[in-house]
């Protein structure tokens, strides 16, 4: 990884190592399996874990990560991001601010999540180095239901955010072309990765339908 990350390297296949659909999966096995597969972008994100263990697990997945120059983004917590050496931190609207989180980090990638496009042009004006835009389909896997995008609203969203847009919720196999040829820079998934036989194979495959379309 380059001494300073940055927001263009936020590009193709981005996984979530979150066993949210596949409890009986653990997550440090989800990364090294993603990770043998080809992915370059790991985040860890578990909602269901309290601090300490939270901390122990992004620990664990930095130095698989470090091992595949792979990009480390943790989720919610800006300083275990800084502990574990990650390369960025993904914040939601009720985490610390933006502004906030480049006063604590200012080399860290930051990226946020966005549910509409309002909120997404909103974002892209606070200097976050990536947006997240979803559920562009619909997914089971996030607790709070989210609002359905689509993706003419993922592709006017790219066009009009001058910043790395990652798409989330419900990305699959047969609909990955159509996100990337709305403009996405990445694409992120959970259940598709962790819910595969092998996602190693899951991975290798998703990184070839992008690199095609
Ligand atoms: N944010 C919007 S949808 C979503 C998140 C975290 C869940 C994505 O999970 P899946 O299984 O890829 O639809
Ligand atoms: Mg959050």
């Amino acid at each position: 990884m380059p001494s300073k990350a940055c927001g263009q390297q936020i590009k193709g296949i981005y996984v979530l190592a979150d066993n949210t659909p596949a409890p009986k999966k653990s997550q440090i096995d989800i990364a090294r399996e993603a990770l043998a597969g080809g992915a370059k972008i790991i985040q860890v994100r578990a909602k269901n874990l309290a601090k300490p263990e939270f901390r122990e697990l992004a620990r664990s997945i930095a130095s698989l990560c470090k091992e595949n120059q792979a990009l480390l983004i943790i989720n919610d917590y800006v300083d275990v991001a800084l502990e574990v050496g990650a390369a960025g931190v993904h914040l939601g609207k009720d985490d610390i601010s933006i502004a906030e989180a480049r006063r604590l980090a200012p080399d860290l990638i930051i990226g946020r999540s966005t549910h509409s496009l309002e909120e997404a042009l909103e974002v892209a004006k606070q200097g976050v180095d990536y947006l997240a835009f979803g559920a562009i389909f619909p997914t089971t896997t996030k607790g709070r239901p989210t609002p359905i995008q689509g993706v003419d609203k993922l592709r006017e969203v790219c066009s009009r955010v001058k910043k790395p847009v990652v798409a989330i919720g419900g990305i699959h196999r047969d609909n990955l072309p159509e996100i990337k040829k709305a403009g996405a820079s990445a694409a992120a998934f959970i259940s598709e990765v962790v819910c595969a036989d092998s996602i190693s194979d899951r991975v290798a495959k998703l990184i070839n339908i992008w690199e095609k379309a």
